[in-house]
């Protein structure tokens, strides 16, 4: 069996990754996942700031080899990127579009407005109540202008607006401010201030749970209205973040036909599976302090037995057959992050647990479940 030489190395690392699982995979498949895409859609990973200033050295390892597109996980959000009023904080940030520009990546801004992670005084005017619309609206506009006008050319699309739409009743969440005071229309304005500040850049409403047909429905909704006003929308991200046996496979495919219909492209944005349950009675709790009396939460500290990890590498492998399945609807499929070792599902909904999520394992290497997605995309009918 022969290997381009630029991949041996690749092949050898999985190789010896493989030694220690049972469902090994078989070695023709030990190719880089961006080649696998190919044909089918970019592949990409959120990444973290130790990625973006290259202290987490393996990481950046894994996200030359495999992947395409990236995403800041984190640093451009609001919070990070516009701390205070006035005030952008632009250090990681260029950071990230300069290591997406060096190695020629499709870069992803993330996000622009969004409930969460964005301060306090965003929403409060003088006195300490509410802002009232014209600041607001003022405030959301110049903080798009800034962000997006600065990378203008550079990133290629934008999250223009995260979340939303409620899973309940696929309406606004006017219990936020930014629903509250602007209602759709700051979604409007907010669409329209990134494309005046780079009219090249696609750009994306994004979204989680859209398999849920409720919410799906408010989702179609609006992204329509936001089209029947004359305003540059490019697609829908849906964020993927999905367990072993949740969602069914026929509602992500009912959710890409939905939107591929109505002339939107659909990307899996975050994408991530776990394989610990999500109880909601333990919410914010620290593993440490609920282990003694449910350790069922956390049960594989000690490592993910064979059978599991089969049944992730299944799960993952199912998913991008779905992905694959309508060539050109879905364009493209980003991980929510890189390894086991830092996605952000160690942490929530409890905090402190061991979950496994990704397709490559706490000591960087590859998992059974890239050997499944490869050959799932080997088998999947191409553009
Ligand atoms: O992965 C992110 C985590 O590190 C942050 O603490 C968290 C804060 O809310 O946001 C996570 O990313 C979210 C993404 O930006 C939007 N969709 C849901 C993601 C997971 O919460």
């Amino acid at each position: 069996m022969k290997f381009p030489s630029r991949l041996l190395p690749f092949v050898f690392l999985s190789l010896l990754g493989c030694q220690t699982q049972t469902a090994t995979p078989p070695l023709a498949t030990a190719i880089p996942l961006k080649e696998a895409t190919r044909g089918h859609f970019l592949v990409g990973a959120a990444i973290n700031a130790a990625q973006i200033t290259g202290k987490d050295r393996a990481g950046v390892a894994l996200i030359d080899t495999h992947f395409d597109t990236i995403t800041p996980e984190n640093d451009m959000k609001w919070q990070h990127i516009h701390p205070e009023l006035g005030r952008y904080n632009f250090r990681v940030p260029d950071k990230f579009v300069e290591f997406g520009r060096s190695r020629g990546m499709w870069m992803v801004g993330h996000t622009l407005m969004w409930h969460s992670q964005t301060p306090d005084w965003v929403f409060k005017g003088e006195d300490g109540k509410d802002a009232s619309r014209e600041v607001l609206l003022a405030r959301l506009t110049d903080h798009i202008r800034t962000v997006v006008g600065r990378y203008r050319g550079k990133v290629k699309g934008w999250d223009v607006v995260n979340e939303a739409i409620r899973d309940e009743d696929g309406l606004l969440r006017t219990e936020k401010p930014w629903y509250r005071i602007l209602g759709e229309e700051g979604i409007f304005a907010a669409f329209a201030a990134a494309h005046e500040a780079d009219p090249d850049a696609e750009l994306y409403y994004n979204e989680y749970a859209l398999e849920n047909p409720v919410k799906r429905a408010g989702v179609l909704k609006l992204v329509q209205a936001i089209r029947a006003r004359g305003l540059r929308i490019d697609g829908v991200g849906s964020q993927g973040h999905y367990g072993l046996d949740w969602p069914e496979l026929s509602e992500i495919d009912d959710s890409i036909k939905d939107f591929a219909q109505a002339g939107f492209k659909v990307m899996y944005t975050e994408l991530d599976v776990t394989v610990l349950p999500r109880p909601t009675n333990y919410f914010g709790a620290e593993i440490s302090k609920v282990f003694a009396q449910a350790p069922e939460l956390d049960s594989f500290r000690d490592g993910l037995p064979a059978e599991k990890q089969a049944e992730l590498a299944k799960r993952y492998a199912d998913c991008f057959a779905v992905f694959a399945k309508y060539p050109g609807a879905v364009t493209r499929v980003t991980l929510w992050g890189v390894t086991d070792r830092t996605s952000w599902l160690n942490n929530w909904p409890i905090r402190g647990r061991t979950d496994y999520p990704m397709l490559f394992d706490r000591q960087d290497r590859a998992k059974p479940a890239v050997a499944a997605v490869i050959e799932a995309l080997q088998a999947a009918p191409q553009r």
